[in-house]
């Protein structure tokens, strides 16, 4: 049972694979819910694909090529010596080298990082660009802590994670917690210990070598993702009400888009609660509060009148919409939360966080005809934007924010084609699920078969 579904495996070889998964990651829950939901869509795949089978694929594709795990000690600005523990889950390297974000956050641990891991092994397959999959991070907290202690922190970090990464084995980026401070703080550390400019993180600033339009992107092809599968439908954004949880880069981003796409975001949170405002977010001041004084949501109601706060951030899905985009974190949208969702008339979730709902509220979602954009595809534009980054820095180029945003734009574009094709193919129609595991998943079976039993 995950987030109050039960695993639905009939095939027994895909059982076997479930059932080695289970007993190698024990109380992993994160991680088996994200394997169990990609397990789910290859019923198909194994029936058509004996030589995926027979070369063990599916097998080796849930266990990550290596995990890392390190201490790390900093000093606050009292004196007092503090640990952390630092990852990397290198997860998939059949496409390209490592890829993947760092998320500094307590509640990360090993089962966080490898759901994370695994699933940004399909995104990044998707986004059509080579990049394997990674992601790392640590229980670092850095709410309340001053610019000297996330410095000091992220030296630290980065004077341990600089062993395992470069730009032709493993680059990372930005997560939840770390954004354009703290990988500037990084790169500094990783370029005075390894006395090379390489580029090495995306998501980098633009005095450094940063692409434009990365700190947008996800939010941004979020609501591509979305356009797209709308007008699929001969729906779109315009004049239609959009719920949009959590108020970090993805939130921020996919309200401008979804609000210059026409549609009226009228509710934003973070972990403590929720802000309802029905004349429309204002963004400008959600921007002030976030990006530069890093105060709650809850201060938006201070500034804008007729807003009202609620405590609790769960309660933002009662709230009566046509389009609900979640984007704080996982398993933030739940059975319950689906129910009321479709009640209230909802015709699209899409996710702009990484597994925010649990498997009873997309099954919900997809019994109920909701059109439903899952994280893999629906919020690749960010790490497809940060391979765009590696790109120009490999050709000593900058592009214009037109041109990387007119990429994006194609790229996300393509992922909704791919995976609602794969989803066709497979006999799955409209199920966006199965079409971008599926989609995701072959062009990486397909390179670590030519590739032989290296991993
Ligand atoms: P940020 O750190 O900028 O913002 C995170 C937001 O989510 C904050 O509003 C935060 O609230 C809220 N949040 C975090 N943890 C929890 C929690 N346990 N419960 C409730 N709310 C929570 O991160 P991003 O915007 O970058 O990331 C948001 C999501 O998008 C994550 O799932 C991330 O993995 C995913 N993502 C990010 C990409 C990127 O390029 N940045 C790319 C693709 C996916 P609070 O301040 O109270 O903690
Ligand atoms: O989950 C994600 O795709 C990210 N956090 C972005 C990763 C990246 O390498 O840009």
């Amino acid at each position: 049972m995950y987030g109050g579904k039960k695993v639905a495996i009939s095939n027994e070889y895909l059982k076997g694979v479930y059932a080695q998964a289970e007993k190698r990651n024990p109380n992993e829950k994160e991680f088996l819910q994200a394997v169990s939901e990609v397990l789910e869509s290859f019923e198909g795949v194994v029936a058509k694909r004996p030589d995926i089978v027979k070369s063990g694929i599916i097998d080796r594709i849930v266990e990550p090529e290596r995990m890392i795990t390190f201490r790390v000690s900093w000093v606050d600005d009292n004196g007092n010596v503090r640990v952390n523990r630092g990852y990397r889950v290198q997860f998939n390297s059949a496409i390209g080298p490592y890829k993947g974000g760092l998320r500094l956050h307590p509640s990360v641990n090993a089962s966080i990082m490898k759901f994370l891991g695994f699933e940004q092994t399909f995104k990044n397959s998707l986004t059509g660009l080579p990049m394997g999959g990674a992601k790392g991070g640590s229980d670092f907290d850095p709410k309340g802590k001053s610019d000297g202690e996330v410095m000091r922190f992220c030296q630290s970090f980065m004077t341990e994670l600089s062993k395992y990464i470069g730009p032709f084995t493993d680059v990372p980026a930005g997560d939840i917690g770390v954004g354009g401070r703290e990988i500037g703080f990084m790169y500094g550390q990783y370029k005075r210990l390894r006395g090379t400019v390489d580029g090495v993180l995306t998501g980098k600033g633009l005095s450094y070598g940063g692409s434009l339009a990365r700190t947008e992107a996800t939010g941004y092809g979020l609501c591509y993702f979305t356009e797209e599968m709308l007008n699929d439908k001969g729906l779109s954004f315009k004049d239609k009400t959009v719920v949009i949880s959590g108020s970090g880069n993805v939130a921020i981003y996919a309200v401008e888009k979804a609000t210059q796409l026409g549609g009226k975001v009228v509710a934003l949170s973070d972990s403590n609660g929720y802000i309802y405002d029905p004349n429309g977010i204002n963004l400008p001041v959600v921007k002030q509060l976030k990006e530069v004084e890093r105060k709650r949501i809850s201060e938006y109601v201070k500034l804008v009148p007729g807003s009202i706060y609620t405590e609790g951030c769960r309660g933002i899905w009662t709230i009566k919409c046509d389009i609900a985009l979640p984007c704080a974190t996982q398993n933030e949208l739940d059975g319950e939360a689906a129910e009321i969702l479709i009640k209230n008339g909802v015709r699209a979730v899409a996710e702009g966080a990484n597994m925010p709902s649990t498997p009873e509220a997309i099954e919900l979602f997809l019994k109920n005809k909701v059109l439903f954009g899952p994280a893999k595809a629906a919020n690749a534009g960010g790490v497809a934007t940060s391979g765009l980054e590696m790109c120009q820095n490999s050709m000593r180029l900058s592009w214009t924010f037109e041109d990387v945003d007119a990429k994006l734009k194609e790229i996300m574009k393509n992922i909704y084609n791919n995976a609602s094709a794969a989803a066709k193919e497979y006999g799955m129609e409209d199920n966006l699920v199965a079409g971008a595991n599926i989609a995701g998943f072959m062009k990486v079976a397909d390179a670590m078969m030519a590739c032989g039993v290296a991993y």
